[in-house]
């Protein structure tokens, strides 16, 4: 080994040495490697219906996004992935589907969607699309057939026969379990004379992944779309994908009372033990991990990836990624900056927290990521606050592995009131207008804000399918692209960054909470500039020492981005021993020259 060599592998032993010495919380293994594209992607999600409307409905569509991909790679986004955009009657906006195969023709048609993935390719752009497994529309065919047990179809779908009340007489449903969008999860079939298993809403039953022709044909529907140029999906609501297996006479138990809440039709009303989180959804998993990966031996090509939604304990969630023998998911979605804050109130202790709960479970050699919002939660402008917006969005960007953001972050967009008589989400639908807005989720859906102009720039036509927000005369992608300083100019700066920098890549990562209410991340590789951010998520000033945190810090570091209010200035130096943070300001910074 020549001596440079030898001295570099010491300098860089010497480093991480060092950063284990370190006090706080931090990840090591900052070794240089080169990664798979989506160990490091910025994902973005996009949700069809709101992003943007080509022909003037009112309702987003697939040309619509297609003429702003453009946008997508200006704010340096690697994979963009699709809420469902196959043909549906739209009871639950797409996440019931009447057929996997097609397009939703409000959405537009197959040959819009190659047109879409011809102009991702031009781009560098992939496209992810939603793999909506749990269950179909009840106007699938698959349904129908069903109903009618035609042959290969009679359990397609988790059929019962259901109980006789021994004192009434009268049918009821085999057990109490309830669907996620309050009531029964049982459905009784006049034309069967069975109950069906739905644990979302009516209108979609659950398919039977005890039926090995359901187990063949979902992953059909995985290598059809794989086939059209898709570079992976995302993979919808896991936990509920299996229930307990039935006792010998075919009866299943009921679920324990939880006593969470009095409100019998609430699914939190029950302990979830039977209905969910089941060995046999982490096994499914990997067989389909085993579809991704044997298209790409076939076909070549960067890796198809899959990303698992499940809002689970994380001795569940982790085993997603895979065990020892085999792989599972690439991305098992971390929602804990969105979970965890909302138990507890959002503060600098529990984004360590957060953060903590996902690496200190994560198995050793897998990637972590970062979601910080999606169209089933609240928008994350309204959840942190706006002044904390820039500096979410910061966090998620600099800490290691991917991050996830869904439409609209990047501008700060706010959640939109909207009134119950306006109110579509079938979970709201589902209640009553006392208590609606504790599910609707309709506030973090509404159309995506390009313009200050007529109906935001979303459409052309008179109307849009959810009403806009009020805000988005300021809150738009013109008018913050043409501002010195903004939240969409900070997410770009923040993109352009993860690509440049080496150390956001390859880097170890250490993070603290400081003072009362501050956080700190450092991202350290040898031979590279040391990226630090730091944030005040507090409602007083703060002055941090920052060798504190780490005592090679130098003396000064050069400021890269600021938050929207900070008046701090791009590119001069602020010294580390009493760095003065604003209330809601924060800072991503480089230790270079
Ligand atoms: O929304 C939730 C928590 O805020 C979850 O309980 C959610 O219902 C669950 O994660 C599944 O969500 C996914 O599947 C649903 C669909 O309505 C959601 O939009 C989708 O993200 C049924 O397909």
């Amino acid at each position: 080994m020549a001596w440079t060599s030898k001295v570099l592998v010491s300098i860089t032993i010497l480093a991480l040495f060092v950063i284990d010495q370190g006090q706080g919380c931090q990840v090591s293994t900052g070794a240089q490697t080169t990664k798979d594209w989506w160990e490091t992607a910025q994902l973005y999600q996009i949700y069809p219906r709101s992003f943007k409307d080509s022909d003037g409905d009112g309702i987003g569509d697939l040309n619509g996004i297609t003429s702003k991909l453009k946008y997508l790679k200006e704010l340096g986004v690697t994979a963009a992935w699709l809420s469902p955009i196959f043909t549906s009657p739209m009871v639950d906006f797409g996440y019931d589907i009447s057929d996997f195969f097609d397009i939703q023709p409000e959405y537009g048609t197959l040959d819009d969607f190659r047109a879409l993935i011809k102009k991702a390719k031009e781009l560098d752009l992939k496209i992810i699309l939603d793999f909506v497994p749990n269950h179909s529309s009840n106007e699938s065919e698959w349904f129908k057939k069903s109903v009618n047990r035609e042959k290969g179809y009679e359990d397609y779908y988790v059929w019962h026969d259901g109980k006789v009340n021994a004192t009434t007489g009268e049918r009821e449903p085999p057990t109490n379990w309830l669907q996620y969008f309050r009531g029964s999860a049982w459905e009784w079939n006049e034309q069967r004379q069975q109950y069906y298993l739905h644990q979302f809403a009516v209108q979609q039953p659950d398919l039977n992944y005890r039926n090995p022709l359901v187990v063949a044909q979902m992953k059909r529907v995985l290598k059809y779309w794989l086939a059209e140029g898709v570079s992976g999906f995302r993979c919808d609501a896991l936990p509920p994908l299996f229930e307990v297996l039935p006792d010998a006479e075919g009866q299943y138990p009921d679920e324990v009372i939880s006593g969470a809440t009095d409100d019998a039709e609430d699914r939190n009303h029950l302990t979830v033990k039977y209905i969910e989180n089941q060995p046999e959804t982490i096994d499914m998993v990997y067989q389909w991990r085993t579809v991704l990966d044997d298209y790409q031996r076939i076909f070549g090509g960067d890796s198809r990836v899959l990303l698992i939604e499940t809002y689970a304990p994380a001795w569940f969630t982790m085993q997603f990624y895979g065990n020892r023998t085999t792989n599972g998911a690439h991305l098992p979605f971390n929602f804990n900056l969105i979970t965890v804050m909302e138990q507890n109130e959002f503060s600098a202790k529990n984004v360590q927290l957060a953060i903590d709960l996902w690496l200190n479970n994560m198995p050793a050699g897998r990637t972590p990521n970062w979601v910080l919002g999606n169209h089933d939660k609240r928008r994350a402008a309204s959840r942190y606050g706006q002044e904390h917006i820039d500096a979410m969005n910061m966090l998620i960007m600099v800490l290691p592995g991917a991050s996830v953001t869904y439409q609209g972050e990047e501008l700060g967009m706010t959640d939109v009131e909207i009134s119950w008589e306006d109110t579509v989400d079938p979970w709201a639908c589902n209640s009553n207008p006392e208590i609606y807005e504790q599910y609707t989720r309709d506030p973090a859906r509404t159309p995506f804000q390009w313009t200050n102009g007529s109906n935001a720039g979303f459409t052309d036509g008179p109307t849009t399918w959810l009403p806009l927000a009020s805000d988005y005369d300021t809150i738009n992608v013109e008018t913050e692209s043409q501002a010195e300083l903004s939240h969409l100019k900070i997410y770009e700066h923040l993109g352009a960054l993860r690509k440049s920098s080496q150390t956001l890549k390859y880097g170890s990562t250490k993070y603290q909470t400081l003072l009362e209410n501050s956080f700190v991340v450092e991202r350290i590789l040898a031979n590279e500039p040391t990226i630090v951010f730091a944030a005040n998520f507090g409602n007083t000033v703060a002055y941090l020492n920052l060798l504190e945190f780490d005592k090679n810090l130098p003396e000064s570091l050069k400021l890269l981005i600021r938050s929207v209010e900070s008046t701090k200035n791009y590119n001069n130096r602020y010294g580390t021993t009493s760095l003065r943070l604003e209330p809601g300001e924060a800072l991503v910074m480089s230790t270079e020259n």
